[in-house]
């Protein structure tokens, strides 16, 4: 790699307190006047901090004196490492050579983590826009800063009732504080207007698995993906997004391995057969299998027969899904799509993984509920090597959906089932009655009735939707619109918090104890080994303050005072459940490298949780995606991610050695486009949509994407894909479509 070094590392000016910074009278936006005094320009974080020995980057020495076990808390394969500290400092990290999922490999992002603790950019003090908006925000005490949040919010609550306050968490915390939150703002805040980033994320995996089986739940396990005759991932590019999940292929001699993506990428570089299907053909690609599995004769029927629902329904809908239709709608040929169904139907185990591929989909739920009727009918699940398999995201997705109150009551219990409601209140000591009996909004309908003024407060907590939230300016005039927003993050200032009229510094993974649960529901202790700068506090403690100041903490949370205490009552509301957390204490969690609830794999005696004990088949017609590109705007635009960033580049973007390396967004375009256009390698180019351009962006021409498509990173706050990307979004899952859009690609022009 090669390290350049720029004119802000020479102007920067690292003594500038963050007091100073918002004391600075320049009428420029903060954030960018907190760029020019730190130095940091974003796009070049690298100049400013690749040799700044105040980040700790590059210590005096390396050698650690003591090592912690950890699990990694960026991607959601759930790696176990160690993290070595000298004198209290980071310095080094390795895999943890006995933990079961990663046996002591890390990728970049996992190797580097321990570097962000001490970062430039962290949080440290809360701050306040004490003049109202206009004005700067600047340093509070914790006790203003709570005292304000709740007077404000009670405010409006009592102005426009409750359910005027707005929350929306993220897949990051630890459970315990998922569940901590949960009930504060259910019990507490008294709204059911809360949810979480994983409607951007994991929501149509929810709703498809509740739609197959009746209830959340990812059946199998990574050990599935090496027992396998035939892996197929299908919209999942795991060789940049779930990197040590890579090492469980091809461990299996003569294990087929195939990709279904439009995109050529890494990972469909790994298969034996790719499979370029048209953007959001994937229903037909699946109900096209299904028809020849049946039309041949490669199904389980005994397991139809014993375990399912509404066979002859299906079998007759898939019919018309021959492969000459099949191969015209998805662009395959009509004999790939017949070997892949051979294999399939032949293989003694089949495992399907996906994400976001399929979830990002407006029929995200429903694909998903495709691929488990294939599972289904040919009796490819509950055995080793034999699962449909949500890959999920964020280190701690699955806890979020698991104790976190947002798409259903703590412990997979539902909202309208009164025996459910019965059960937790009892185990709370509180009347049912306080229970909601439906779930409130889902995170884009709350952004809408932000806009409308039907919530009137907003809190974001561990999310920055300004660079993650489809369609940016309907996000924009809904935090311009919110009267009161809340941002509790653990870096400052990011593109979320400069809207904010209060920030709450955060720890983050590093200064805090508890657990995260992986793709494999395998609850893995997560631990301390630093400490949150200046005054920035858990999450937890944030959660314990808010509702000691409302006047029911003993009520909440009786006795509490560390996470510990949360994960005691979270096992007692868990036993019994499917996603039962009683059996395990955090010492045998930690002693054994993550325990999974649920054991290796899910319904391995065929029975359901839905009345019946069956499985449903649905019939899932394949609908054309919602904005097709036109003459005006010719290019359906895919984005995601790159193995170096996270998500909105709150903590990649500060490492210098994963930034360096991806500095900024880029555009992919099939090389016939580009000389259609006219457009060269390197060339600058805007991207235009119906609600906006994305400008200045670094084009790169390569066979990886196909004519017609074009593929950007949404990881950039400063070339920001979803200025273009549309709000539509699954009427199920409320998932938003972000891998198809139509644009046009133009030379950069100076606008
Ligand atoms: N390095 C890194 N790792 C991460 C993350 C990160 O930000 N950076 N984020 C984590 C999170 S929260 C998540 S959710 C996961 C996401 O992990 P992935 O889902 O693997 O990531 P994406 O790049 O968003 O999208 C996956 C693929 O979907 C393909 N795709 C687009 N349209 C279609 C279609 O119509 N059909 C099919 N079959 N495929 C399609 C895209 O071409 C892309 O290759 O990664 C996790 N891991
Ligand atoms: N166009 C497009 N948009 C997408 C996607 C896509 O593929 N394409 N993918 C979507 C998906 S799958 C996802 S999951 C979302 C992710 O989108 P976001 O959730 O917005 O992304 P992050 O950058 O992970 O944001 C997490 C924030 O929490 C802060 N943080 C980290 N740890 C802690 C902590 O312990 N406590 C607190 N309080 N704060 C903390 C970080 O600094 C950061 O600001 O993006 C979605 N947006
Ligand atoms: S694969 Fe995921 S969990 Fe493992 S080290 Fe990389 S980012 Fe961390
Ligand atoms: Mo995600």
């Amino acid at each position: 790699m090669k390290l350049h070094r720029g004119p802000s590392s020479v102007d920067s000016t690292p003594d500038a307190s963050l007091a100073d910074i918002a004391a600075a009278a320049e009428p420029m936006p903060l954030w960018s006047r907190v760029k020019r005094l730190l130095g940091i320009d974003t796009a070049q974080r690298k100049y400013a901090y690749g040799n700044d020995p105040r980040f700790g980057y590059i210590s005096d020495s390396r050698v650690a004196d003591t090592w912690t076990k950890t699990t990694c808390g960026y991607c959601s394969v759930g790696c176990g490492m160690l993290v070595g500290t000298r004198n209290g400092k980071p310095v080094a990290a390795r895999g943890n050579p006995d933990h079961p999922v990663n046996r002591g490999k890390l990728c970049p992002k996992g190797l580097s983590e321990h570097h962000i603790l001490n970062a430039p950019g962290r949080a440290t003090t809360p701050m306040l826009r004490r003049g109202g908006r206009g004005t700067p925000l600047v340093p509070v005490s914790w006790d203003e800063a709570l005292d304000v949040m709740l007077s404000r919010i009670g405010a409006l609550q009592r102005e426009n009732g409750n359910e005027t306050l707005g929350v929306i968490g993220t897949g990051q915390l630890l459970t315990e504080e998922f569940y901590t939150l949960g009930k504060l703002v259910q019990l507490g805040f008294r709204t059911r207007n809360y949810d979480g980033n994983t409607t951007l994320c994991m929501a149509s995996a929810v709703s498809g698995y509740k739609l197959s089986f009746g209830s959340d739940g990812p059946p199998g396990a990574y050990a599935d993906m090496e027992t396998a005759d035939v892996v197929l991932l299908v919209g999942s590019n795991i060789a940049d997004n779930h990197p040590i999940l890579c090492n469980r292929l091809r461990k299996k001699p003569g294990q087929v391995l195939i990709v279904a993506d439009p995109r050529v990428t890494k990972t469909a570089m790994m298969a034996d057969i790719h499979l370029p299907l048209k953007p959001r053909s994937d229903i037909a690609l699946l109900n096209g299998i299904a028809h020849i599995l049946l039309r041949d004769g490669m199904v389980d029927r005994d397991y139809i027969a014993t375990h399912t629902e509404a066979f002859d329904t299906f079998a007759s809908f898939v019919q018309d899904f021959t492969p000459e239709h099949v191969s015209a709608v998805t662009g395959l040929p009509a004999e790939t799509i017949e070997r892949v169904a051979h294999l399939y139907g032949t293989a003694k185990a089949a495992f399907i993984g996906w994400t976001m591929g399929v979830n990002h989909s407006t029929q995200g739920a429903v694909t998903v509920a495709a691929i488990n009727n294939l599972a289904l009918i040919t009796g490819n699940i509950g055995r080793s090597g034999a699962s449909p398999f949500s890959i999920t995201g964020q280190c701690n997705a699955m806890g979020t959906r698991e104790s976190g109150f947002t798409s259903a009551l703590p412990g997979y219990r539902k909202f309208d089932s009164v025996s459910d409601r019965d059960e937790l209140a009892a185990i709370w000591g509180i009347s049912a009655d306080r229970l909601p009996t439906a779930r409130g909004l889902a995170y884009p309908d709350i952004i809408e009735a932000a806009v409308a003024k039907r919530v009137k407060a907003l809190w974001f907590i561990a999310t920055n939707p300004v660079v993650s939230f489809p369609n940016y300016k309907l996000l924009e005039q809904a935090l311009t619109t919110a009267e009161f927003v809340v941002v509790q993050d653990g870096f400052f200032l990011t593109p979320t918090s400069e809207f904010a009229d209060l920030v709450l510094p955060a720890a983050i993974w590093g200064e805090k104890e508890g657990t995260y649960t992986n793709s494999e529901r395998r609850i893995s202790k997560v631990n301390a080994f630093s400490k949150p700068p200046g005054e920035a506090r858990p999450d937890f403690d944030i959660f314990l303050a808010l509702a000691d100041r409302l006047g029911l903490r003993e009520e909440l949370y009786p006795g509490w005072h560390t996470t510990h205490d949360a994960w005691l009552e979270w096992q007692r509301v868990s036993a019994g459940r499917l996603c039962d957390y009683s059996p395990f204490t955090w010492q045998q969690i930690e002693d054994l490298g993550g325990m999974q609830w649920g054991g290796d794999r899910l319904y391995g005696d065929g029975s359901f949780p839905r009345e019946g004990g069956r499985a449903l088949l649905h019939c899932v017609p394949c609908l054309p995606f919602t904005e097709q590109p036109d003459a005006e705007y010719g290019f359906i635009l895919n984005t995601g991610r790159t193995v170096e960033h996270w998500h909105t580049r709150t903590k990649t973007g500060a490492i210098p050695m994963l930034n360096g390396m991806v500095p900024n967004a880029w555009l992919e375009m099939n090389p016939l486009d580009a000389s259609r256009l006219d457009l060269r390698q390197h060339d600058r180019v805007d991207i235009i949509s119906r609600r906006s351009t994305v400008a200045n962006v670094e084009l790169r021409i390569t066979g990886i994407i196909a004519p017609g498509q074009v593929f950007m990173p949404f990881h950039f706050a400063e070339q920001n894909s979803n200025l273009v990307t549309l709000g539509a979004f699954d009427p199920i899952s409320r998932e938003p479509n972000f891998k198809q859009c139509a644009v046009r690609v133009e030379h950069h022009r100076n606008r």
